[in-house]
Order: C-alpha cells, then sequence, then structure tokens
C-alpha cells in the first residue's frame, strides 16, 4: 500500500448528502454530467492518486531535482516523471475547462474534490499540471493571440507559472520593481529579477510560459502600477503552434528547502542573456486584478492542499494506532499482568484521533462548502445572471479555506497525527514527517496566514461593511436555533450559538478599533493584533457549524436502516461533531476576552526590548 489514503467515502457524503450536488447536475451547465458520472470520476481518480500518482511522493523527496547552473535547466526524477505524465495523460485536468478549450465543464465542487485527491497523494504532481488551468485565465482575460497561444498551452500540455516575488517584494507586491519596455512592434521587454517561482523550469514539458507581474515604464507605484505580461519560454508559432527561438527568460537558481523538494521553486531572470520578450494580457494595464484571478485559484488549491495533507496524517496514524500494542487498558493500570491493549484503547490517543478527525472532516466541507458557492456563481454566468452574493460568500470563504486550513492542518500534523506514532512517527519508515515538512509551506505561500488574516478583515469585512459576513452567522445562527438534530445536537447547538457571539464580539472590537483610528491612528495596531486570532476563531465557529451539519445528515440516516459501514460512518460522524463542540468552540470565549483587552503595550515596546 502506498502512503496515500484517500477519503472518498466522506467525499462523496459531503457533495451527496451535505451539499447535494446532485441538484446541480444533469441539467443546464452541467447537463452532460449526472452523478453516477460524478461517482465514477471520483473512483477513478482515488485509483490513479492512490497508485501512480502517489507512488513516487517518498523518492522524490529523496531524490529532487538537479539544477544545472550552466544551461539553467533542471532534471526531474524519473519516478516524479512517471507519476506526473500519468496524472496528465488522464486529462483530469480538462474538468477545470470549458468547452471553449476542449474542457468537460465540470462543477468546482468536483473539481476540488478531485484536486483534494491529487493534492494529498503527491501535491506537487497538481502544481505542475497548472499549465491547462492558467490557460483558461489567459484565455478569458486576453486578446485573440493570446486565445490561440491558450489552446495550444492546453492542446500540448505546456507548463505555467504565476510570477509575482522579488527579493524584496513578497507580502508586498506592489514593491517589485521587475520593469516592462514597450517595443515598436507592440511587444515588451521583461528587465529584472524574480524569486521563489514555482515550475519555472522542469523537462516534463515542451513549453513553460509565465504569467509576470511587472512594471511598465512610467507607471506609478504599488500594485495598481503593475501590469500582467504573459512571457513563453520558447516562442510559439500561432499559426501552427510550433515552438521558435528561446526567449530570455532564464531560471538562475533553484533552491534548497525543508520540504516539497521536487517543486522547484526557481530565481527567474528575464532579459540578462537576451530580451525577455513579453506580450500584455488582453493589451490592458490591469495586472494586479488579473493575477488575483489566478491567485484566487492558487490559495483555494493551497488550502485544499493542507487539508487533503492532514486527512491522509490522520488515516496514516488511525491505522498505526489500530495495531500498535502498548500498555494496559487504563481501567487496569494499576494490574501488571493485565492484557496489553492497541493504542486507540487509551484515552489520550482517542482524544488525540478525534481531534484530527473533526479538523480533517470538517475542513474537507469548509474546502466543499467554498466550491458549492463557485457552483453557483458559475451557474449564474451560464445562465446570463451574475450572482453577486455567491461570489462574495467565496470571497469571505478563500482566507479561511487557505488560512485557517494552513495553520490547523500544520499544528495537528505535527502535534497529533505525528504523536500517534510515538518514535516512529519520526522516522522516514512513515510519510507523516514528510507531511509535515511538505505542508509547512501552506502557511507561507500564496500569501501568509498574516496576509490572510488582514484580508479576511478588511476586504472581506469591513469594506464589504460585514453584509456578507453577517448572512453567514445569521444562517448558522438560524441553524442553531433550529430543532436540527432534536435533543442529540441541543447542547452542541447552544455551543455553536455562543460560539458566534464570541466571533462576532472579536469582530465588533476589531470594528471599534478600526473606526478609532480614525481619530487616533495607532488604534489600528489592535485590528493588526487580533486578525489572525479572528481568522482562527471564524474559522473554528464555521467548522463546527458543518461538523453539525453533517451529524443532522447522520443522525437523519441512523434512525433508518444502514449496513454495518454506513452505520459507522455516520456514528463517528455525529462523535466528532460533539467532541468539536465541547473541546473547541469553549476555548473562543477566551479568545473574545483576550481580544477585547488587547493593548497597544506589545506596540509601545522598544524594539530593543525584544
Ligand atoms: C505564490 C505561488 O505564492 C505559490 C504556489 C504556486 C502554485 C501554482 C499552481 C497553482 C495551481 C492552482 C490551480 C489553478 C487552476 C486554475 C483553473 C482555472 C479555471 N481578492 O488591498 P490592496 C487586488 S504566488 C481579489 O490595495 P496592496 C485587487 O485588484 C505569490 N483581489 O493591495 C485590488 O484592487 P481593488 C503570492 C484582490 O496594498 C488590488 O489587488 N503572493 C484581493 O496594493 C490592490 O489591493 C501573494 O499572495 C483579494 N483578496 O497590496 C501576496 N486583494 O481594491 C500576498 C487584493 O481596487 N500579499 N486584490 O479591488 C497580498 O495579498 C497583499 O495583501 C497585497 C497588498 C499584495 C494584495
Ligand atoms: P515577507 O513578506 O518578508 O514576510 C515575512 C514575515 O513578515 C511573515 O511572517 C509575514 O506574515 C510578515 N509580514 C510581512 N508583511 C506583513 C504585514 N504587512 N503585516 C503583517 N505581517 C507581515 N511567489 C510567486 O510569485 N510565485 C510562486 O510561484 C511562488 N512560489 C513559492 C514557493 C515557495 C516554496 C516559497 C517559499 C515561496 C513562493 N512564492 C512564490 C513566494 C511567496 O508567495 C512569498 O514567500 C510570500 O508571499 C511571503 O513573502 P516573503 O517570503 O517575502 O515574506
Amino acid at each position: 500500500m502506498g502512503h496515500y489514503k484517500s477519503n472518498l467515502r466522506d467525499i462523496e457524503f459531503n457533495l451527496f448528502e451535505v451539499f447535494n450536488r446532485q441538484e446541480i447536475l444533469g441539467k443546464g451547465l452541467y447537463e452532460d454530467m449526472d452523478e453516477d458520472t460524478v461517482r465514477s470520476i471520483l473512483d477513478e481518480v482515488a485509483r490513479l492518486t492512490t497508485g501512480p500518482v502517489a507512488e513516487s511522493f517518498e523518492d522524490a523527496d529523496r531524490n529532487p531535482p538537479k539544477f544545472d547552473p550552466a544551461t539553467g535547466e533542471v532534471k526531474m526524477p524519473e519516478s516524479f516523471k512517471k507519476s506526473f505524465k500519468a496524472w496528465m495523460d488522464a486529462e483530469w485536468f480538462r474538468l477545470d475547462l470549458g468547452p471553449e478549450l476542449g474542457g468537460s465543464q465540470a462543477p468546482r465542487s468536483l473539481v476540488w474534490a478531485v484536486a483534494e485527491q491529487v493534492l494529498g497523494a503527491n501535491p506537487a504532481v497538481y502544481m505542475f499540471s497548472s499549465g491547462p488551468g492558467f490557460a483558461q485565465i489567459l484565455f478569458n482575460e486576453g486578446t485573440e493571440d493570446q486565445k490561440k497561444f491558450a489552446q495550444y498551452a492546453v492542446d500540448r500540455q505546456w507548463g505555467a507559472t504565476m510570477v509575482l516575488t522579488e527579493p524584496d517584494a513578497g507580502s508586498d507586491v506592489g514593491a517589485g520593481r521587475t520593469k516592462a519596455i514597450q517595443q515598436p512592434d507592440g511587444s515588451w521587454h521583461i528587465e529584472g529579477v524574480k524569486r521563489f517561482i514555482t515550475s519555472a523550469e522542469h523537462d516534463m514539458s515542451e513549453n513553460i510560459y509565465h504569467l509576470v507581474l511587472a512594471r511598465p515604464e512610467g507607471a506609478g507605484p504599488g500594485t495598481k502600477g503593475l501590469s500582467l505580461f504573459l512571457v513563453p519560454k520558447y516562442h510559439v508559432d500561432l499559426e501552427t503552434g510550433e515552438l521558435g527561438e528561446r526567449n530570455g527568460a532564464y531560471v538562475t537558481n533553484v533552491e534548497k528547502k525543508m520540504g516539497l523538494k521536487v517543486s522547484t521553486t526557481c530565481e527567474l531572470t528575464f532579459g540578462e542573456k537576451q530580451p525577455a520578450v513579453g506580450w500584455l494580457v488582453g493589451d490592458k494595464h490591469d495586472g494586479i486584478r488579473q493575477m488575483f484571478l489566478v491567485i484566487e485559484y492558487a490559495r483555494m488549491m493551497v488550502g485544499t492542499k493542507a487539508i487533503a495533507t492532514l486527512s491522509t496524517g490522520y488515516l496514516n496514524a488511525l491505522e498505526y494506532a489500530k495495531e500498535r500494542v502498548q500498555g494496559a487498558d487504563m481501567t487496569q493500570m494499576t494490574d501488571k499482568t493485565a492484557p496489553r491493549v492497541t493504542i486507540t484503547h487509551h484515552p489520550d490517543v482517542r482524544r488525540s484521533l478525534i481531534t484530527q478527525k473533526a479538523y480533517a472532516e470538517g475542513m474537507r466541507a469548509l474546502v466543499l462548502l467554498a466550491s458549492t458557492y463557485q457552483d453557483a456563481v458559475e451557474i449564474a454566468k451560464h445562465e446570463g445572471r451574475h450572482d453577486v452574493q455567491a461570489e462574495k460568500m467565496n470571497d469571505l470563504l478563500l482566507p479561511i479555506v487557505k488560512g485557517f486550513g494552513s495553520e490547523r492542518s500544520y499544528a495537528l500534523l505535527g502535534a497529533e497525527s505525528l504523536q500517534t506514532l510515538g518514535g516512529s512517527g519520526f522516522l522516514q519508515e512513515y510519510p507523516i514527517e514528510q507531511y509535515i515538512r511538505d505542508s509547512k509551506i501552506d502557511t507561507l505561500y500564496e500569501g501568509t496566514t498574516a496576509i490572510q488574516g488582514q484580508d479576511l478583515f478588511f476586504r472581506k469585512i469591513l469594506r464589504d461593511q460585514g453584509a456578507t459576513l453577517n448572512v453567514l452567522l445569521d444562517e448558522i445562527k438560524a441553524f442553531a436555533a433550529s430543532e436540527a438534530g432534536n435533543g442529540r445536537l441541543k447542547n452542541d447547538r447552544a455551543l455553536l450559538s455562543q460560539a458566534v457571539a464570541d466571533t462576532e464580539g472579536i469582530i465588533g472590537t476589531m470594528v471599534n478599533a478600526a473606526l478609532g483610528s480614525m481619530e487616533n491612528p495607532k488604534e489600528v495596531y489592535k485590528v493588526g493584533l487580533n486578525s489572525t486570532r479572528l481568522l482562527m476563531a471564524l474559522g473554528d465557529t464555521v467548522v463546527a457549524w458543518l461538523l453539525l451539519r453533517q451529524a443532522e445528515v447522520a443522525l437523519g440516516r441512523l434512525g433508518g436502516e444502514v449496513s454495518d459501514a454506513d452505520r459507522n460512518f455516520y456514528t463517528g460522524k455525529v462523535a466528532a461533531a460533539q467532541f468539536f463542540t465541547a473541546n473547541v468552540l469553549p476555548r473562543l470565549s477566551s479568545d473574545r476576552v483576550m481580544a477585547e483587552n488587547v493593548t497597544l503595550d506589545v506596540m509601545e515596546l522598544p524594539e530593543e526590548a525584544f
């Protein structure tokens, strides 16, 4: 058996029993796809991801890509190439694409259910496969020529990158100095050095195209002065799709990293050896908005990757715990002759396992909840409508998926999943140490957790005057006040109600500080001191609500005839929800107190005193 354990039962439970995706299938935009088709796609993806896709996970970590500074080329490990090829040959990337690019127009909820499995099995495979997906964005935003380019990128499976970061421009993308100089023929020459660029070099596709943020000469400062350029590694004859001359964008270094080693993280130098020719995307200066179309997908991808890793981490820990015999049952702890039991008998191991289960399954539901709003956006577009509410709800959930999802997953993988294996968890014989190394990056790239917290508060809550947040919280309050699960979930709904009140308390404090900053600018520091706290509190509240929604469905099923396997599955759902509400939510009350009591002391502390 490979390292990756997919949780197909839970994915399907979310899709069809909680979020009722069958209701949007077989009609309208998704006319060609019914529930059976979706289930068979998920089955096939599970087979691929637990098999050939996962196969190189360990080998590619131990034998990472080799960079040749003389040529700027990278040789990928053969094992990984096989996994990548298996994934690309199956062409499931077409699920991401519309029919205009030869895609199968799948619901986003299916797209992310598929993505979860690749990201859990071998995340870099998914990241290297972004070319067709990025081509969809290029197609949507691009000129006629760029649309042709996008079609070739899909048909010929070219690689792609998103190029923002520079040595002095990380979180602060607007500090970027890479220049764009317009040429008489309408093209642009890009000059500068970008760093940390994922997938910028490898030997798994004949071409790689870079979507690069650069500042046209004379453009203003900050992110609004940046434009987006298409810069291919090899020029392309747009009539035939044939490759031409090498373009002047070269990888000048590949970083050595803590984890996710097979994903190449590159320094990319433009215009040093020869001009790096680029084309302005859509022929208009609208770079940061255009790049955020890519970033939104990538943030969803990163959150999904983190959560997928926690899920397989938990399932590996569970398998180990069911087999490892150690110690006597606690009720017989003083009897030295008592039979030894598997560690699943120990209360602390059970606490740990159910914590992992609740978060992994609750956060999977969070990803799929966000994707249901993406479905609604797509359906509306198809019907000639604009579903602003669904768009805003997705926007609100994205920093939670990315920021909360990555923080909780990383913390739990270390503190709980690895810990379950005892000393064995520390060994490379088991996958969890690699899961931890590979998932640390999720709290960093695509905007660090601090950036996600600020995005959540300033952009998604304050700028929206709390409108979308209120819709979400009202829905949670209505659930808490309902008869969901009747007596069985009564206490849990009360705890959820309190959690909403506590989260609202934190937000209220932050809004007051933000308003106060109009008179006393330093008050805004109180927002900054609380924004990660809010991200985590809102995340826990939403996850608790989703777990209880699952528990409600499960209780309904348990009231009828079910197989033994289903009885266990649904019983586990109820237990995980109840454990979460009892053991996680009460902490939000102290978070609220801490938020309300926040002072400026730490901001007034001289730097030397740290
Ligand atoms: C990176 C890549 O880290 C890591 C992994 C790569 C893997 C690649 C593979 C991915 C595969 C994914 C699958 C693809 C499948 C595709 C399928 C397609 C069908 N939302 O607040 P302001 C915009 S890459 C939307 O003033 P500052 C907006 O236009 C590096 N838009 O910002 C706004 O204007 P307006 C990642 C947003 O103070 C404008 O920005 N690096 C949002 O100038 C200015 O906004 C980072 O993520 C948003 N949430 O700049 C940087 N926010 O307001 C992190 C802003 O008029 N830093 N805009 O609408 C930040 O995000 C900063 O907050 C900042 C601040 C740069 C935005
Ligand atoms: P900094 O911005 O210097 O941040 C340092 C610390 O300060 C962080 O804790 C941060 O949260 C905090 N901080 C910074 N500013 C603020 C603020 N205003 N408020 C509060 N706290 C703040 N970039 C690309 O363009 N394309 C890629 O494909 C890509 N892939 C990557 C792959 C890897 C493996 C890595 C490591 C990075 C990648 N990046 C990529 C870059 C990545 O997006 C940045 O590393 C990230 O945005 C953070 O920037 P930074 O590293 O410069 O950290």
